[in-house]
């Protein structure tokens, strides 16, 4: 069994036994365990062999065996035991922010709640407000999140998404009819959530290819079979829709599939302007269809220049191509560093020494290293000696490497309620760059919000914002914020605003950068990486970049090693 689906296994356990009201420290051992399985430096199958999973600190002696069982054999009797004892309502229920374990046991015992309808007819009449620990404010909270939950409904992450369709896209490549196959939709245009899961495939006899993908292992249920096309749900539970079509249709359909719906309907229309008409398996005109081979040929066919997926949300993109003014999107290879990424020294998983090799074995020329600040209490924020230490062992490195490759000295500081920074000056004069974030009051009103990151964005002293809404795709979302706002101050005192990677976070969001750039604000990509892993959450962060139309030259981290120190120079010279 694949190791993030184990360590989603154990984390599941955690979560049930703690809506069983089991001992906090028994309920902690199976999350701690999940995480350490997530950060695992190497492939699990290889760390069982040679022995060092025994070693990997947060996995104890029984959850060592656990591991191990549902590793060899994909079954755990516990795991299957807790599931029948639990309701399934219950652990749905986590999906409503603010409801934690805790609050979901009680609302069980005290109110018989077993799904989000109880939960909502009981928040209607009012019955939670009267409950021990909960209260109105609490209910009301409980009503938003219900709101919040139907509205993201079964949507997965992008992240999520990709794990999934990689070894079915690989299968459906496999199959010796197959002759070329893409997955589209959502994913294809890097979405930050992805509803289903859409493959194209084409063959000349599809209906072979369409029977042997149901019976592929990840397939859990069949929803609709035929011959040129398939729905099957797959044991995430997540839908998963495959279609074959002849060689000659496949840029037409890929296109097609690809979407938006809203860049297909402007397409469409585009086509009938012409006098031609454009579907999913053809573009025709007086009675002859226009062959094309590739998607650029059919966009050449409609007079437009190529449109990458990740613009097809008609959002300008058709008048753009039209015009050749097209952006040039930045690639992955344009990176050549990063910042905010986190080490043991606050609450990562690997050392600096670690996270450098593992920047350097990814090509990049530096990594900026920005660890929490002292309020950062529960992440194991730096004190103002810890700083001083870690700069010290940050020289002794860089010293060790040469001119090839650089630490930079960051920090992600935490901006206080009123908007100031958690660092006197003098420290923060002393990094190479400063990240301000927010973590913590969230409960701000939407007036003191902006006003408390509207004076850290004018704060000559921050590099660069932070993951500047705090939202959590799928779980909650970003604190009440004026946005533009904060762009408006940025783009005044040359600050800088983050697009955090991580595929939980995407923040900024794709309209935000496009923005953001138009207002001069510059945007780095950072992967707010907790382990050398982390930093493959990067390439999210170019789609993002690429959705809100960035070119290279609008994000800092494309600058070389050479000129990013005479960039920082010349920034701390406030020149
Ligand atoms: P999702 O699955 O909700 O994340 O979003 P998509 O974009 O993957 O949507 P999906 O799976 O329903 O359909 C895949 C593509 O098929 C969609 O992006 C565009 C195309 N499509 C689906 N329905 C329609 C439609 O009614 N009209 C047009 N023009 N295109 C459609
Ligand atoms: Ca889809
Ligand atoms: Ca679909
Ligand atoms: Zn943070």
């Amino acid at each position: 069994m694949e190791t993030a689906r184990i360590a989603r296994i154990l984390d599941e356990m955690g979560t049930m036994l703690e809506i069983n009201g089991e001992n906090p420290f028994r309920c902690r051992a199976y999350h701690t365990a999940a995480q350490s399985l997530n950060n695992l430096p190497d492939e699990l199958t290889e760390m069982i062999a040679d022995g060092r999973l025994k070693e990997v600190p947060g996995i104890g002696e029984t959850m060592y065996a656990k591991i191990v069982q549902l590793a060899t054999t994909g079954q755990l009797a516990a795991y299957d035991d807790l599931r029948r004892s639990t309701p399934p309502g219950l652990v749905a229920l986590l999906r409503v922010p603010g409801l934690g374990p805790k609050k979901i046991k009680a609302l069980h015992d005290e109110l018989k709640i077993e799904t989000l309808a109880d939960l909502r007819a009981a928040a209607e009449s009012r019955k939670i407000a009267a409950l021990k620990g909960f209260g109105e404010k609490t209910e009301a909270k409980i009503l938003e999140g219900i709101a919040f939950v139907e509205k993201t409904g079964d949507r997965i992450l992008q992240s999520h998404a990709l794990r999934l369709v990689t070894p079915i896209i690989e299968a459906v490549r496999g199959h010796s009819k197959v002759i070329r196959a893409e997955y589209c939709g959502s994913l294809r245009r890097r979405a930050e959530t992805i509803g289903d899961l859409d493959i194209l495939f084409s063959a000349k006899q599809p209906e072979e290819v369409i029977d042997a993908f149901v019976k592929l292992p990840q397939v859990a249920s069949v929803l609709a079979h035929g011959p040129t096309k398939a729905s099957v749900r797959l044991a995430d539970g997540v839908q998963c829709d495959l279609r074959g079509v002849e060689d000659s249709q496949f840029a037409f359909a890929l296109h097609y599939f690809t979407g938006s719906k809203a860049h297909n309907i402007a397409m469409r229309k585009r086509a009938i302007a012409r006098g031609l008409s454009l579907n999913e398996y053809a573009l025709a005109g007086e009675g002859r269809s226009i062959k094309c081979h590739t998607e650029e040929e059919l966009f050449e066919a409609l007079g437009l220049a190529y449109i990458p997926p990740e613009l097809r949300e008609d959002a300008g993109e058709i008048e753009a191509a039209e015009a050749g003014k097209l952006p040039k999107l930045i690639e992955s290879d344009d990176l050549k560093g990063t910042f905010h990424c986190h080490t043991d020294w606050s609450d990562g998983a690997a050392t600096l020494a670690e996270m450098a090799q593992a920047a350097r074995d990814r090509g990049l020329q530096y990594l900026g290293i920005a660890d929490h600040s002292r309020s950062a209490g529960y992440a194991g924020g730096l004190s103002i000696e810890r700083v001083r230490a870690q700069w010290a062992e940050i020289d002794a490195l860089n010293a060790s490497f040469g001119s090839g490759f650089r630490i930079f000295k960051g920090t992600e500081c935490d901006i206080l309620a009123d908007g100031s920074l958690d660092y006197p000056d003098e420290l923060l004069d002393g990094f190479d760059y400063v990240v301000a974030s927010v973590h913590s009051s969230f409960g701000l009103s939407r007036e003191q919000m902006t006003a408390r990151l509207v004076r850290a964005a004018s704060n000559p002293r921050v590099t660069m914002i932070g993951h500047p809404t705090g939202r959590l795709l799928l779980a909650r979302d970003g604190y009440a914020l004026d946005l533009d706002a904060v762009i408006d101050a940025a783009a005044k005192s040359g600050v800088m605003i983050e697009i955090n990677a991580n595929p939980h976070r995407l923040d900024l969001d794709a309209p935000h950068c496009r923005r953001a750039k138009d207002k001069g604000v510059l945007i780095p990509i950072n992967p707010d990486a907790h382990s050398p892993g982390g930093l493959d959450d990067l390439e999210f962060g170019i789609g993002v970049a690429r959705r809100g139309w960035l070119e290279k030259a609008h994000v800092w981290n494309t600058l070389t090693l050479r000129s990013m120190v005479k960039h920082m120079d010349r920034r701390q010279r406030r020149e």
